[in-house]
């Protein structure tokens, strides 16, 4: 990694948005070790929402003020802390001026498709949060900060599946015999990671237009609890989602094995995404901030590592389970969602390991580990909160107080 220095040969300071969530939360504590000077931004939304919900995460997680109190405990490194939310402009600006980021790693939006599709007000707040929050961070960065590098979290959702191979960001195409390179199609398929479409399209047009220096880090679906620093103490611990409504693929398998629930395949099974380990989402994050955009260059990465289909998981899981002696069943659930359930799929994902990505890739004992995590804290498990509750046919205007 080059030196990890701002103006004048200070470390160099990054503003982590949504630093108390599960990728934020591993990203801050990594950049901090990596002797970052770190500010953490987050209204705590994601807390909320759980209490909303009467959801949990599986492990138990502490307050983000005594997690930080921890983290200095331990290191000796300060991590600064900022409540508040980016779609209150003033507040935004604040932190900017206080803090003076070199780098802002944007991961503070409302993350789970389910969730954007539960009703009418969630599909709403789902794209005014994201989109109004990174509108606002473009802002901030031209009015305050213009040579500060934004490392913004998109998703590999937003090219949807194709029946061509993804490209990472840009196709170059040749109709009527001209030739350009253009953005690549995007097909998202929730509210959620259509937000996702429109942030893209804005950074790219404040790049051009602004000569912001931005890098979108389209990831894939993260699995995995620990971290090299949030596995350095119990107060440290990351928070690990297995409801139907945050909790993704892996992660919920892994849980559902653990308390005998069979696996939730959705449909067919044939649903084939990008994965990558958390250890890799702060090691990519890490590569972004220390190899920055040139000034109005808008980049594009797929960040993901490996890519399985839903059965495959399923069979992964039920191979590390026999090896721990439990007995793993699968389901085909009824797909809540409309998605192609067959399809083909071969996304790039070449840029950042050549920037030196070194992937952790889904071992055998990688998925003993994760399944002893799971075993471990099965007692926190609520199974009421493992099948599938919303429905993208069913989502209307009728507010719902429960996913159920
Ligand atoms: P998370 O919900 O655990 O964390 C998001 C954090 O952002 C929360 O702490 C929340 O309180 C905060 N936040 C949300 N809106 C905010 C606002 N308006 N102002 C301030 N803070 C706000 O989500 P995560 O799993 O850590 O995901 C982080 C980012 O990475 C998201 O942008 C997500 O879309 C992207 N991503 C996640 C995954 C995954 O598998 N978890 C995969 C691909 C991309
Ligand atoms: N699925 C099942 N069974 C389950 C859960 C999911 O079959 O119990 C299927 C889904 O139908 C889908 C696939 O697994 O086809 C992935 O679903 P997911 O819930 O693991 O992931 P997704 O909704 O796509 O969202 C997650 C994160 C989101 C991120 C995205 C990356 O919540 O923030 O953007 O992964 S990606 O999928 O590459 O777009």
């Amino acid at each position: 990694f080059p030196q990890e220095t701002g103006e004048a040969g200070s470390p160099k300071k990054v503003m982590v948005i949504g630093g108390d969530g599960y990728c934020g939360w591993a990203t801050a504590l990594h950049l901090s070790n990596r002797n970052y000077e770190v500010a953490i931004v987050d209204n705590l939304v994601r807390r909320l929402f759980d209490h909303q919900l009467g959801l949990d995460s599986l492990t138990p997680i502490s307050s983000i003020h005594n997690r930080i109190r921890c983290w200095k405990s331990l290191t000796g490194k300060d991590i600064q802390l900022h409540i508040g939310d980016i779609c209150d402009f003033e507040f935004l600006a604040e932190t900017f001026k206080s803090f003076e980021p070199d780098a802002v790693v944007h991961f503070g939006e409302q993350r789970s498709a389910p969730y954007s599709m539960i009703d009418r007000s969630r599909a709403v707040f789902t794209q005014q949060n994201n989109v109004i929050g990174t509108l606002n961070v473009l802002f901030a960065i031209k009015e305050y900060r213009d040579e500060c590098h934004l490392v913004k979290l998109g998703t590999m959702g937003e090219y949807g599946t194709p029946n061509i191979d993804i490209e990472e960001g840009y196709i170059t195409i040749t109709h009527n015999g001209r030739t350009d390179t253009l953005p690549y199609p995007k097909q998202a398929s929730s509210f959620y990671h259509l937000s996702k479409v429109h942030d893209s399209h804005n950074i790219a047009f404040t790049c051009k237009a602004w000569g912001i220096r931005a890098t979108d880090l389209n990831q894939g679906v993260v699995y995995g609890l620990r971290t090299d620093e949030t596995a350095m103490h119990d107060e440290l611990c990351n928070r690990f989602d297995y409801d139907g409504v945050f909790g993704t693929a892996l992660n919920r398998f892994c849980v559902q094995a653990a308390v005998g629930h069979p696996l939730t395949v959705y449909g067919k099974g044939g649903q084939t995404r990008g994965y990558l380990d958390i250890r890799d989402t702060v090691q990519c994050v890490e590569l972004a901030i220390a190899n920055p955009a040139q000034r109005g260059e808008f980049r594009v990465f797929n960040q993901f590592t490996e890519q399985f289909s839903v059965n495959e998981l399923a069979a992964l899981v039920t191979k590390a389970g026999e090896k721990l002696g439990i007995e793993v069943k699968t389901v085909s659930v009824p797909n809540p969602r409309v998605e192609a359930e067959e399809h083909y799929y071969n996304a790039k994902h070449t840029k950042l390991i050549e920037l030196g990505l070194k992937p952790h890739l889904l071992s055998d004992a990688l998925l003993d580990s994760l399944l002893n995590f799971a075993i471990k804290y099965k007692d926190r498990v609520d199974p009421k909160q493992i099948m599938p509750s919303v429905s993208w046919r069913k989502i209307g205007v009728k507010p719902k107080t429960v996913a159920v």
